[in-house]
């Protein structure tokens, strides 16, 4: 019996926000078949104080709460070590016990914030390769520099606009990564032959009836010419992608013809 192909650990102090998504479809399948571990942490569980606080009023002033660092390393080293909040809680340095450290060698760890890279297929790809993901999701206005620097080691944007806080970023990544695990996505066309793959986005579908309130279904697809409806599809993608997005478009050319 081996692991799972990927194990995903979430940091959150929403982690109640996780079991929708947790629970539904594929993610349960890929979880239940054993192709994927997903462990969702309450944040809070490395908090010391009496009202369970995460952040605190920035340094140099200014509006809002900013997640404090202290909190963010114990619980990042309790969750590399796979250790439990008691171990780590209210340290002021790693336990004599961790193999993965602050500052120091740890799995891949992501922080979910609107200064990171941007999320896209390829990043997707190169994360699904990974036997290990740790995703942070902060909140407020902000987090200590410093886990951005010795906790993090990538940083993550899913696009150009704000979110309240990064839960909503680790399900697209948990989605887009998951999807990729062999297995949990039942055709194996599904995941290569398709947008951002290609760098075309799909053609148009179309399933029964054939005729529907007047609109009826391309001809050639119903031709039985399989060279025909394929020249079709072909170029379908490229009349789209060049109407809706030309940029997907100019990002292929470096790579060359085919
Ligand atoms: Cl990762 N976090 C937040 N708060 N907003 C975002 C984002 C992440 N990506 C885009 N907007």
């Amino acid at each position: 019996m081996t692991g799972p192909a990927l194990v995903i650990d979430v940091l959150t102090i929403f982690p109640s926000w996780f079991d929708g998504p947790l629970s539904t479809s594929l993610l349960a399948r890929a979880t239940a078949e054993g192709r994927l571990a997903l462990r969702v942490h309450d944040l809070r569980e490395w908090a010391t104080d009496r009202h369970r606080s995460v952040d605190a009023p920035p340094y140099g002033g200014g509006p809002g709460m900013v997640m404090r660092a202290d909190v963010w390393f114990n619980a990042a080293e309790a969750v590399w070590n796979d250790l439990p909040p008691t171990v780590t809680a209210g340290r002021d340095r790693p336990p004599p016990e961790a193999r993965y450290v602050a500052g120091g060698s740890r799995p891949r760890t992501i922080l979910l914030t609107p200064r990171g890279d941007r999320f896209d297929q390829a990043m997707a790809e190169q994360f699904a390769r990974e036997p290990r993901l740790v995703l942070l999701c902060g909140r407020y206005e902000g987090i200590d520099e410093r886990v951005h620097h010795e906790v993090a080691t990538d940083e993550v944007s899913v696009g150009d606009y704000v979110l309240l806080g990064g839960e909503v970023a680790a399900a697209a990544v948990i989605e887009a990564v998951t999807r990729l695990v062999p297995g949990v996505v039942g055709n194996a066309g599904s995941t290569t032959d398709e947008s951002f793959t290609s760098g075309l986005l799909e053609y148009p579908q179309y399933t029964r009836p054939a005729r529907l309130r007047g609109l009826e279904v391309p001809e050639v697809l119903a031709s039985g010419d399989h060279g025909a409806v394929r020249r079709w599809r072909e170029e379908q993608a490229r009349t789209l992608t060049d109407r809706r997005r030309p940029d997907l478009r100019a990002e292929q050319a470096p790579r060359g013809p085919g």
